[in-house]
């Protein structure tokens, strides 16, 4: 006996695959940056704002001096700004060197908008 091979017309049911995504979206998301803030004060020299400013935040001479300018006639200036870790080891670094030298030059952090 010959076996006969039949054949469905409409054929299996097709299969629904799903890629598994190889691909995820890339998610790059920019860190959030603090600035760092010069506090004006009656004592500290400007000349010893200045060279702070220049050795702590690579600020040029005259950068620095604007800086400084800036925070005294203003009370404050923004001296640049960084990530978070950064922002606050500068800003410490900073106002220790002036803690060094018994002035109450002073520092702050706080988050961009
Ligand atoms: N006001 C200080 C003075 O007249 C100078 C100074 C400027 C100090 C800026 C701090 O953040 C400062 N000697």
């Amino acid at each position: 006996m010959t076996a006969k091979l039949s054949y469905a017309i409409a054929g299996p049911m097709p299969e629904i695959t799903t890629k598994p995504r190889t691909s995820t979206k890339p998610k790059v998301e920019r860190p959030k940056l603090y600035k760092v803030i010069l506090v004006n004060d009656d004592f500290t020299p400007r000349e010893f704002v200045v060279t702070v400013l220049k050795a702590e935040f690579k600020l040029s001479e005259d950068q620095a001096h604007r800086v400084m300018i800036t925070a005294h006639r203003r009370g404050v200036c923004v001296v640049a700004v960084f990530t978070r870790d950064v922002a606050e080891t500068k800003a410490a670094r900073a106002t220790d060197a002036g803690k060094a030298k018994g002035y109450p030059l002073m520092f702050t952090t706080e988050p961009e908008e």
